[in-house]
């Protein structure tokens, strides 16, 4: 009999990774997406299967974490094994102008989700996976930070996350709940959304690269990250339900770089020499040298990336390590992208859609290109 999963987020970066990978361990997948103007399933369109011609794998419907009725009956008709609750309003920055929808659906969508499991009797056979994150750590107690690491949350995202974590233990504790939390450090994929920091940089370079930006304008370049891939990421996700014991694991790298250091892999892979100078808010980053014919927009001399304040936050966390030995340990968890390797995947993939953009510009068939940030 194949197992049936539930993914709420399944549009997102790590939900289109995650149902690739549960579908090819055969299992049933449902999706949970939302309702909006334009198509958001860019991410799965690639493992659609159309429910007219065949008995899809995969099937999708519309909710809301912010809906519990809705959820209530998804979980009642799907009746699933797994639930992966990877669905959040996830942009830290994005958090301090909207704090009350992110709490309404980080944490509250959270505790939903919980007790519409609990309320149709199936908390002893449905296990239940919480997207958690290296946020809870925020103003770092100790480094590099483990399982025990006190947490200390700096935006409305991570405080909402942090309930979502203890409800999470809660659940697990009063109703004997198979319920894990991944405390996971940031990772990234060609499939990162536009606005989170790496994606910033590779999609804006490869335009600036391409002449179809100027200029990289970005907040704190000297917050440290452990950077690890999406694929490896999930992949922890599912072996977290697969114990005999639920358990809460730190899913990081083990290495930190800062985000200066993101922009100079960036431009390397671009063929880009790039030197910074002055300091703060007068920082900048100018060509150099240009090598190869990836960046024939740029020359030596170009100022191609500036700090804009508006680009900071109201509370930052500027330095994030992790320690997975215990994912190690016990489940035999290895990250096997590095982040110089991510980002040369990532800079490979908007090089490609940056050139398309300019050839149809070429031949007068001109697409808007987004630079908002
Ligand atoms: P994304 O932002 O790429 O995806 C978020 C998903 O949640 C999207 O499918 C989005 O739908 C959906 N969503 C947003 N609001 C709602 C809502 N109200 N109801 C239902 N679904 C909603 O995030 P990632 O894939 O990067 O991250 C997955 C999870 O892991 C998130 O919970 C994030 O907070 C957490 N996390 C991420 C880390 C990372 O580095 N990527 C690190 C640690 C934790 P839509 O496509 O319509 O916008
Ligand atoms: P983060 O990721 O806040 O860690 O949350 P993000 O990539 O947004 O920022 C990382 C660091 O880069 C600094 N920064 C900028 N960030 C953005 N977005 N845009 C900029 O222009 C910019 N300039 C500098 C930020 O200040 C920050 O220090 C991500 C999300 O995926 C969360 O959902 C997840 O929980 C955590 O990672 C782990």
């Amino acid at each position: 009999m194949s197992k049936t999963a539930l993914i709420t987020g399944i549009t997102g970066q790590d939900g289109s990774y995650l149902a690739e990978f549960l579908l090819e361990k055969g299992y049933e997948v449902h999706g949970i997406k939302r309702r909006a103007s334009l198509f958001n399933t860019d991410r799965i369109d690639h493992i659609y299967q159309d429910p007219h011609v065949s008995n899809p794998q995969l099937r999708l419907h519309y909710g809301d974490l912010t809906d519990t009725s809705n959820l209530t009956r998804i979980i009642r008709e799907t009746r699933p094994d797994e639930i992966y609750n990877l669905g959040a309003q996830s942009h830290v920055a994005v958090s301090f102008e909207a704090p009350e929808y992110t709490a309404d659906v980080d944490a509250i969508g959270t505790l939903r989700l919980l007790e519409a499991v609990r309320f149709l009797g199936l908390e002893k056979t449905t296990r239940f996976y919480q997207a958690s994150t290296s946020e809870l750590y925020g103003l770092v107690q100790e480094t590099p930070q483990t399982e025990t690491t006190p947490f200390h949350p700096r935006s409305p995202y991570a405080v909402a996350k942090m309930y979502a974590y203890w409800i999470c233990v809660n659940y697990r504790e009063a109703y004997g709940m198979y319920a894990c939390n991944g405390i996971l450090f940031n990772h990234e994929s060609p499939r990162r959304g536009e606005t989170f920091v790496t994606r910033k940089i590779t999609r804006g370079m490869a335009n600036i690269a391409q002449g179809l930006e100027d200029c990289l304008h970005m907040g704190n370049i000297d917050a440290l990250r452990d950077w690890g891939h999406a694929k490896d990421y999930v992949r922890m996700q599912w072996m977290m339900l697969q114990q005999d014991t639920p358990e809460d694991y730190v899913i990081a790298t083990g290495k930190q770089y800062s985000v200066r250091e993101f922009v100079q892999w960036t431009a390397a892979a671009l063929g880009i020499t790039l030197e910074f100078s002055g300091t703060g808010v007068d920082e900048i980053a100018t060509v150099v040298q240009v090598e190869g014919d990836m960046a024939p927009a740029v020359k030596p001399g170009d100022v191609i990336l500036r700090i804009d304040p508006r680009y900071f936050r109201p509370a930052e966390v500027e330095t994030l390590l992790g320690d997975p030995s215990k994912a190690k340990r016990q489940l035999g968890w290895e990250p096997q992208i590095t982040a110089q390797e991510m980002c040369a995947e990532m800079v490979a993939e908007d090089l490609k859609t940056a050139r398309r953009h300019r050839l149809l510009r070429e031949h007068g068939m001109d697409l808007p290109v987004s630079i908002e940030n």
